[in-house]
């Protein structure tokens, strides 16, 4: 089973480099209440979950990637006023015995580039890579673009 695993996840050739998949040590972050706002067409989708880390150091969240969608991006949006725009960030940093939010409004993951439609309701596989070289896989909620 593990082999045929590694064989489909090596077939993603965006997303084979970086994970090294049966070396990874335990994560000290654990990811949890993951969903997507899956929005029609083109229109990217924004992931939302919460992380929480049980270790005495920082921890930073550098990338996450699922086969659902081409493109993953951690992105802030960041408001002023009346205005608001979304900024992309190389990681986001959850304190040490903390936990860091990832919502509607502030931190979120912008999925691009969807290889099909999602199914509301259903839920997608995305992986998690941490600035320790762990990872994490949980399973992300489909939800429509009102958020259910
Ligand atoms: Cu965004």
């Amino acid at each position: 089973m593990r082999r045929s695993f590694c064989r489909i996840a090596f077939a993603f050739p965006v997303f084979a480099a970086p994970f090294p998949a049966f070396a990874a040590p335990p994560s000290a972050v654990t990811v949890s209440g993951c969903w997507i706002r899956s929005m029609p067409g083109d229109t990217p989708s924004g992931g939302y979950f919460s992380l929480m880390n049980i270790s005495d150091n920082p921890v930073d969240l550098v990338g996450v990637s699922t086969a659902a969608f081409g493109m993953s991006m951690l992105h802030q949006t960041q408001s002023s006023g009346s205005t608001s725009k979304m900024v992309m960030l190389e990681k986001a940093t959850v304190p040490a015995n903390g936990t860091l939010a990832f919502a509607p409004g502030g931190y979120h993951v912008m999925f691009e580039k969807s290889e099909k439609p999602l199914a509301v309701g259903s839920t997608i596989p995305v992986t998690f890579k941490f600035s320790d070289g762990s990872t994490v896989q949980v399973p992300c909620a489909v939800k429509d673009a009102a958020g259910r």
